[in-house]
């Protein structure tokens, strides 16, 4: 019989199918992993922005999180966005009843139209609570800037930053450089309390990131549970997501800022790695 790995998201669904819990399924499928999902929110949502959001029950995302794992159970946790204090602080109980120790954060706070996708007084319980509980905290350089109250303008600011965040309580911090300035590259920051390592991909300029940072993550969880080291999860999932995003211009889907493509293996003859 066949061991497969298995990954539970807690996270939104996105109807786009771009970002969120359908991003994250796609990424576990594409990565050789089985997937669940415990869904937080549903947005009304497409390639030009999210129109609505209807914020699920905290005791429903509760009960997902039980039938999931009761049954199916899994080898890790990746949360992505969270809404309120509320479910962060169910995420938070679960963890420590189903003994999970490995939860990958992608601390989703706000989408790239400026809905908040994590209430405002939320931010809070997301430094105290689930930050000292994470393996690995995956923001962006705006959510860096939110959590740390650091600007970040340049890679040394990443890395300041990235300390600050281990020293709230992550074991290891990965602050992302898509939104920082570089005219060539995408230069990621990795904290574990040691060594700042550099994990660059050249930048690729395309209309088609949306869901970048949850399947990013994803894949980073999918890797984890396969039984890589946390580098090399890092390292095979930013040249993933950068293919990712590269045979995007294989399609179009919307008319707004498109998703990626995460089946490219799939639909190329030749693999470019
Ligand atoms: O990419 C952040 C994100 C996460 N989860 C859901 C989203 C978005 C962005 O729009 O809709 C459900």
């Amino acid at each position: 019989m066949k061991i497969i790995k298995k990954v539970l998201t807690i996270a939104g669904s996105d109807s786009g199918a771009g970002a969120g819990v359908q991003a994250d399924l796609k990424v576990f499928a594409a990565r050789g992993v089985y997937g669940t999902c415990a869904i937080t929110a549903l947005t009304a949502q497409n390639t030009l922005g999210v129109d609505a959001i209807k914020v699920i029950d905290p005791d429903f995302v509760a009960k997902q999180i039980d039938s999931v794992m009761q049954d199916i159970g899994a080898d890790i946790w990746k949360t992505g966005m969270l809404v309120n204090e509320k479910i962060i602080n169910i995420v938070i109980k679960k963890a420590k009843e189903y003994k999970i120790e490995k939860i990958i954060v992608d601390p989703v706070m706000i989408s790239t139209n400026g809905n908040y996708l994590l209430e405002y007084d939320a931010n809070k319980a997301l430094i105290n609570n689930l930050i000292p509980k994470s393996y690995l905290l995956t923001p962006n350089s705006i959510e860096t800037e939110v959590i740390t109250q650091i600007k970040i303008n340049n890679v040394n600011d990443a890395e300041k930053a990235a300390k600050k965040i281990y020293h709230m309580g992550a074991k290891n911090v990965l602050v992302k450089g898509g939104h920082i300035p570089d005219e060539n590259n995408a230069i990621d920051i990795l904290y574990n309390g040691k060594d700042i390592i550099k994990i660059s991909s050249p930048r690729i300029k395309s209309m088609n990131t949306h869901g970048t940072g949850c399947s990013y993550a994803s894949s980073i969880a999918a890797e984890i549970a396969k039984g890589n080291d946390l580098e090399t999860s890092i390292r095979i999932s930013k040249e993933y997501i950068t293919n990712a995003i590269i045979f995007a211009k294989d399609f179009r889907i919307g008319s707004g800022h498109g998703p990626l493509n995460l089946f490219f293996q799939h639909t190329i003859k030749k693999n470019p790695k």
